[in-house]
């Protein structure tokens, strides 16, 4: 068998995703989603111009020694566009060889470890009563585990929720504000109230986006410590791994970390140590599907389990990935789960399923995601960049 083509397929839903589609002589395709939120263009051009070349003509089921040439052959390692990139392929030959057996992709993993996928949804407000609601709404939907962010008094935006793009703005930022102290004041009375409202059992986690610094988010996971939360998110940029160890020593809040995370260094100290109880990659950002199994063998060894990421900006080609190997590794914890619109579902029609707030990949072969690329041609790529986060005085701060 011999890959004869592949494309890269740039489309705008509504959001925009960057999907390679493999080809090969025997007509069987394989895909894979490298989206990189607000760079998509980069990916684009690292793979039609530097990967697609010297994809043609190689077996597809060579996948490790693919994945190595790519990796090692670029001499220059490791980067969310390379890393994306590389995903892209890997995915993609994984779709490919499960196609070839007519199994689904978590059988080729070593089949289901489990029935279903747990998830966790986001709940968001700008104060208690819209918090409220929407932690509502996302229990009617199923959710067995939410995610909860809040306003801050005194802040204009809440993060991590899409902020309406000013059309005076153009494809530039929208520019969001920030103040620490405020937030560590505020985020313990918001989660004694939603406590109060929804009782013990819930399981709540929280996303801190890397805004602190060591000892602050050793603060705030002490402080958080009577709410008995499922984990506290990217409490400090863990660039500097062994700074975890300070929040680690302070607290036993549960810890996740990883979701811009792209080779199994940037875990080394985090795992060795035990400085975690959970890894955020996603199968888009880290390499593809072969990495994150590695990833997860090496977390077993230190009881720290899975929890892959899987925001909006995560394609369903990327997700059905994830959870293939959510459904197939022993040492799941839980998948972020925040679904697509009906017309990205539409252009990526996929067997997998969300019932009762649990996931399941389907029995299709493969990885189960079909393009529909003329709807795809229909919905372009128009620039949108991330946030971007400032404090009061207009310094420039994590985001
Ligand atoms: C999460 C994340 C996302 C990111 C987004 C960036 O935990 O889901 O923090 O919401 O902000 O993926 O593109
Ligand atoms: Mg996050």
């Amino acid at each position: 068998m011999k890959i004869v083509d592949a494309k890269v397929v740039l489309t705008g839903p509504g959001r925009n995703f960057v999907t390679l589609k493999v080809e090969t002589d025997e007509g069987v395709t394989g895909l894979g989603d490298a989206t990189l939120n607000g760079r998509e263009l980069a990916v684009v051009g690292y793979l039609r111009d530097h990967v697609v070349p010297l994809l043609l003509g190689s077996d597809p089921h060579r996948i490790e020694d693919t994945w190595q040439f790519l990796y090692r052959g670029a001499y220059w390692r490791r980067g969310p566009v390379t890393m994306a990139a590389i995903a892209a392929v890997d995915t993609a030959l994984w779709d490919i060889k499960a196609k070839v057996a007519n199994l689904p992709l978590y059988q080729l993993l070593g089949g289901a470890s489990r029935d279903r996928v747990r998830t966790y949804g986001h709940a968001s407000g700008r104060n208690l009563p819209e918090l409220f609601d929407s932690i509502r709404a996302r229990l009617a939907e199923g959710y067995p585990a939410i995610r909860v962010q809040t306003g801050v008094p005194g802040l204009k935006l809440v993060y991590g929720v899409r902020h309406a793009q000013d059309p005076g703005l153009g494809a530039r930022p929208v520019v969001e504000d920030w103040d620490t102290g405020a937030y560590l004041r505020n985020l313990p009375r918001v989660f004694d109230a939603v406590r109060q409202e929804f009782g013990p059992d819930l399981p709540l986690l929280h996303d801190a986006h890397h805004r602190l610094t060591p000892s602050q988010a050793a603060r705030l996971g002490k402080d958080l410590e009577p709410y008995d939360l499922f984990w506290l998110e990217d409490c400090t940029p863990a660039e500097n791994q062994e700074a975890l160890r300070l929040v680690r020593a302070h607290t036993t809040t549960p810890l996740a970390i990883g979701e811009v995370f792209n080779t199994v260094f940037d875990y080394q100290t985090l795992v060795s140590e035990q400085l975690i109880d959970y890894v955020r990659s996603a199968v888009t950002h880290f390499g593809g599907v072969s990495p994150m199994r590695k990833l997860f063998d090496f977390a077993a060894q230190y009881q720290i389990k899975s929890a892959i990421h899987g925001p909006e900006d995560i394609s369903p080609v990327g997700m059905a990935a994830a959870i293939h190997l959510d459904l197939a590794i022993h040492n799941f914890g839980i998948q972020e789960y925040s679904g697509h619109t009906d017309l990205t579902n539409a252009v990526f029609r996929h067997a997998y399923t969300f019932t009762d707030g649990h996931l399941h990949p389907g029995e299709a072969p493969g990885l189960g995601v079909e393009l529909d690329e003329e709807l795809a041609a229909a919905h372009p790529y128009e620039p949108a960049y991330l946030p971007v986060n400032r404090l009061q005085d207009g310094t420039v701060h994590d985001w």
